[in-house]
């Protein structure tokens, strides 16, 4: 099996010879035998919050089922904690700033290639239903998914997105969590409105999981379940402090699930450490490519037009339990809602986060402590007058270090930071180094990137903008 596997993927990469071929060989036995692909993913859901990833008070029926019939990974990342960011990280293939959509609100550099375009290659239909915020069009043209389009034309692999708006705020779509009985995680302060919002958000991640399995049973209905690589991801962190807009790993952490029957087996965990840019390689190796032969039309500064995502098939498949060495972060807060400047960038192994904050002096704002919509924030200033604790957290949020380290094994929620203690200074210093590889690869300037982000904004901007982003010194004056 493997051997004749690893031929096919020779036969049928991506490159020139793939469109030489005889077209006896990409029909009939063979096209049949290309996996589906359905991704639900949440919009601003922590991993930690279903039953899958250990929570016993929300409740995700559905979401654990799919996670008793596959591949859970326990280690799945995202490289950013907002929305536009994060989709097209994962579905490009390509960090955020080098593919130039790594600001909120943003869009990939013009021609950058996406899955709808490297899945198309391999004949697939390719929709999504739901959330967008991605663009330019033409680098996302995804067919109107639903229910019909997946009992369409059975012939060819579908590859289908599911975007829910859940459990993004505002939190009102759910109920059924009592604020009173809820425990609350060390990193909120413990108070009514407090409750309140969680509970709220809550409710929100069951009608999530609500829809997550309408699909699993659309799938199941339709007899494809077998051969049906169905994914349910969380997307990125909560708009809680040290969530959503951070570098922490309640922000950049992803639950990431994985059901495909015909290859993987049932109720498998790994501590394989992924993050979102390896996604779309794995697929396109699950569908019989090689994934390294992928030109994404979106070279970094050294010229390189592959992914930065790397396939984590073996790691599926049971066959390993290693990937990445190192995942990364990068939040630029310019351009958000009142957000002025706060660039971060962070680097994760499987046992230490170090958090680098590039202008340190300014104070972190943004949609939370600007807008409070969910009514909590205001709270916790009020009761740090009174409560210490209340007032650490609040200040952890918008008065932050120039550096961070955390112990992870130790301290999950990373609220010790140890970037000062001399033990730790050998792991600061080589994360750090590796940090700066990485972001010298992205063509990533730091503080110029981040003056730099309005420029990703809007199509008009990010069309003038692009491919010269180098020789722009000077910042955008606001809109
Ligand atoms: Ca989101």
């Amino acid at each position: 099996m493997r051997i004749n596997r690893r031929s096919f993927l020779r036969t049928v990469g991506l490159g020139t010879a793939a469109l030489a071929m005889p077209t006896s060989l990409t029909s009939g036995q063979t096209r049949k035998r290309k996996p589906n692909i359905l991704i639900v993913i949440a919009d601003d859901m922590a991993c930690h919050d279903c039953g899958a990833y250990g929570s016993k008070e929300v409740r995700t029926p559905n979401i654990d089922r799919l996670a008793g019939e596959g591949m859970t990974f326990d280690r799945a990342f995202t490289a950013t904690a907002m929305c536009a960011p994060t989709r097209q990280q994962l579905y490009t293939g390509i960090f955020p700033v080098r593919n130039g959509a790594y600001p909120n609100h943003s869009r990939v550099k013009t021609g950058t290639k996406s899955m709808v375009h490297h899945f198309r290659a391999l004949g697939y239909r390719v929709g999504l239903t739901g959330k967008t915020h991605f663009g330019p069009k033409e680098s996302f043209p995804f067919e109107k998914g639903n229910e019909a389009f997946v009992s369409a034309n059975k012939d060819e692999p579908f590859c289908l997105i599911v975007a829910s708006h859940h459990p993004h705020t505002p939190w009102k779509s759910g109920g059924g969590y009592d604020p009173a009985n809820l425990t609350i995680p060390p990193y909120l302060v413990d108070n009514p409105e407090t409750r309140r919002a969680l509970a709220a958000y809550y409710g929100e991640i069951t009608a999530f999981d609500e829809q997550a399995g309408h699909w699993m049973e659309v799938i199941d209905e339709a007899g494809l379940s077998e051969n049906t690589i169905f994914i349910v991801t969380s997307e990125q962190g909560p708009q809680f402090p040290g969530g959503k807009w951070t570098c922490y790993d309640l922000g950049l952490q992803v639950a990431f699930i994985v059901r495909w029957p015909a290859k993987v087996n049932a109720g498998l965990r790994t501590k394989a450490m992924i993050q979102y840019v390896d996604v779309v390689p794995t697929l396109v190796e699950a569908a019989g490519a090689e994934p390294t032969n992928v030109d994404t039309n979106c070279p970094d500064p050294a010229g390189n037009r592959g992914f930065d995502g790397k396939s984590f098939l073996n790691a599926l498949l049971g066959k390993t339990d290693e990937h990445n060495k190192y995942v990364y972060g990068v939040h630029t807060t310019l351009g958000i809602i009142s957000g002025k400047p706060y660039p971060i960038r962070s680097i994760r192994s499987t046992r230490h986060k170090y958090i680098v904050n590039l202008m340190p002096d300014a104070t972190f704002q943004n949609v939370v402590t600007e807008q409070d919509r969910e009514g909590y924030w205001k709270t916790w200033l009020r009761d740090a007058a009174k409560d210490e604790r209340a007032a650490e957290l609040s200040k952890r949020y918008t008065q932050r270090p120039a550096e961070e380290l955390y112990d992870l094994a130790k301290d999950p929620w990373e609220l010790d930071n140890l970037a000062s203690d001399p033990e730790y200074g050998k792991i600061k210093r080589a994360l750090r180094k590796e940090l700066k590889v990485w972001m010298a690869q992205q063509g990533d300037r730091g503080i110029e990137t981040e003056m730099q982000a309005k420029t990703r904004q809007g199509r008009r901007k990010a069309k003038q903008k692009d491919r010269q982003t180098k020789n722009v010194t000077q910042p955008k004056r606001r809109r």
